[in-house]
């Protein structure tokens, strides 16, 4: 017979557990366009009884929570990179939880007047050989 100590986390003068930050999926924005943030959507306290009081957001990655308060956040960036944005949750038990997501920040698409303008410029003995060109988005 072998005996086993178990020491079970939880009883009497330990922590409460923390609660389940959730910033939700890695993003891909371009520059300067508006970026959602939700992050009340999927964050909870664990704790029995507990609540989430507060929602703070690292925007740019330097460790500061520059956005108290804050469950859900629209920004925007003015330069292409990674950026590692964070959610803070603090439940009623004064616990906390972090969650790191990566914003891809890329340029916008080529606009299509600019391509347009390219194309217009095929020429055949001095005649233009693009007429008209449509352009369809989103459809
Ligand atoms: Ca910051």
């Amino acid at each position: 017979v072998v005996l086993y100590d178990l020491a079970i986390d939880g009883g009497p003068g330990s922590s409460p557990p923390r609660p389940w930050a959730f910033a939700g999926l890695n993003k891909r924005v371009e520059v300067n366009a508006d970026c959602h943030l939700i992050g009340d959507l999927l964050s909870q306290a664990v704790a029995e009884g507990a609540r989430l009081t507060k929602f703070d957001w690292d925007l740019d990655g330097d460790g500061i929570f520059e956005t108290q308060d804050a469950p859900q956040v629209v920004t925007n960036f003015n330069t292409t990179g990674v950026i590692p944005v964070t959610l803070r949750v603090t439940d009623s038990n004064s616990q906390a939880d972090t969650h790191t997501i990566q914003v891809t920040v890329v340029q916008p698409t080529a606009p299509a007047p600019r391509i347009a303008a390219r194309l217009g410029r095929i020429t055949q003995n001095g005649v233009n050989l693009i007429e008209k060109i449509n352009w369809s988005a989103g459809g």
